[in-house]
């Protein structure tokens, strides 16, 4: 195998429905496509970074500026194509996983075509079906959220994660708990939180939820142990996680009892794997995040949400909860039983759609080995 060119493409997709975080709210999202070519197959990744640094520090200007400057050339100039070996001479760089998960994916992706398996395979994954849940952003009234809600479930979604910031945040659990008393309910607060606030954050124990995800900043392991001691609901954290190393620490302080991984906030497969063998050894579950991925990156998801170890529901939906069109055919769906079926496919195992690649696509840019 040799990779003969990489190609990146900035990508914009209209939501169905606005989506609002303690941090703003998006009518849309830009991303970044990562092509790898070699052997006459074609791997593809997806850059999660958003256009403004809120998530995180990374944008989609910052991982372009460092797959083109950085990435791309060391994985050309060393003659890379495992994806294993992209992590680790990866590493030397400071941070911006974000980046590095994209080419990383695309290298994967490009491995498991030539080997003629799907991704799971190459992974270890072992469900052939997940059951997955629906995030539901914060709406302009408890109405809104209400009937958001109610939709979903109406569509066969079994679990529920609501975005929450202080001020939308009990009265919405009381209100949904009220209407679902069995329904499993998770809130994500995207480190709205301050210590200060500890009382109210207890106050959600009376919903039984199954998690509280990520109250305070990502910075903040000490603070979120402190607040794991005093509440029932277990804490599960997402944006403080960037590592095994990250892991290993929160395990050790008791700062959550459950991880989210996100394959492009940890940097990539190799790392989202480790985390959720130490996890596994801990007796720590995990589940697999979402970033409102298109098909591409989504379809990567549904590949590592097979690992035995992923043991909640992850925050992977249908297409058609996220775009109007995707640009994967088919698109994501529920099957009758509220379930997704993990592609069996060659790779990713999901056709992207070229035409409506470059319909979305703003700026597009090719990388020759010769030039390297
Ligand atoms: O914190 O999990 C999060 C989307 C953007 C940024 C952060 C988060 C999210 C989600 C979306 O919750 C989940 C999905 O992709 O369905
Ligand atoms: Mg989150």
């Amino acid at each position: 195998m040799k990779i003969d060119r990489v190609e990146l493409s900035l990508l914009y997709l209209p939501y169905v429905h606005p989506f609002e975080t303690s941090f703003g709210r998006e009518e849309g999202r830009t991303f970044i496509i990562v092509q790898v070519y070699g052997d006459g197959l074609c791997g593809y990744g997806e850059v999660v970074a958003s256009q403004e640094p809120l998530y995180s520090y990374e944008t989609t200007t910052t991982a372009w500026h460092v797959l083109e400057e950085f990435l791309v050339p060391l994985l050309f100039k060393q003659n890379i194509t495992e994806p294993e070996a992209f992590y680790r001479a990866a590493l030397k760089y400071r941070g911006h996983p974000m980046a590095k998960a994209g080419l990383e994916l695309a290298l994967w992706d490009l491995k498991a075509k030539a080997l003629n398996v799907p991704l799971y395979q190459l992974y270890g994954g072992t469900k052939k079906e997940i059951t997955p849940g629906v995030s539901c952003g914060i709406e302009d009234s408890l109405a809104a959220l209400l009937h958001q809600v109610e939709a979903y479930v109406r569509e066969g979604y079994k679990r529920v994660k609501i975005k929450i910031k202080p001020g939308w945040d009990v009265e919405a659990c009381r209100l949904l708990r009220k209407h679902f008393p069995d329904l499993p309910l998770q809130v994500d607060a995207n480190g709205a939180y301050k210590i200060e606030d500890k009382e109210r954050l207890k106050a959600l124990d009376e919903f039984c939820l199954l998690m509280v995800e990520q109250p305070f900043a990502p910075y903040d392991l000490w603070d979120h142990s402190r607040l794991a001691k005093e509440m029932a609901t277990p804490l599960c954290l997402d944006e403080s996680i960037l590592s095994v190393n990250s892991v290993r620490k929160a395990y050790e302080m008791g700062a959550c009892r459950i991880i989210n991984i996100k394959v492009g906030r940890v940097g990539g497969i190799s790392e989202a794997r480790q985390i959720h063998d130490y996890a596994q050894a801990h007796e720590m579950p995990v589940w697999c995040g979402g970033m409102l991925e298109s098909g591409i990156g989504r379809g990567h998801n549904l590949h590592l949400a097979s690992l035995p170890n992923f043991l909640y529901p992850p925050d992977l939906s249908a297409s058609k909860r996220y775009y109007a069109e995707d640009i994967i055919e088919p698109p994501v769906e529920l099957t009758e039983r509220g379930t997704i079926l993990v592609p069996e496919g060659p790779g990713i195992g999901v056709n992207p759609v070229e035409k409506r690649i470059k319909r979305a696509t703003r700026r597009h840019q090719v990388f020759r080995s010769s030039d390297y």
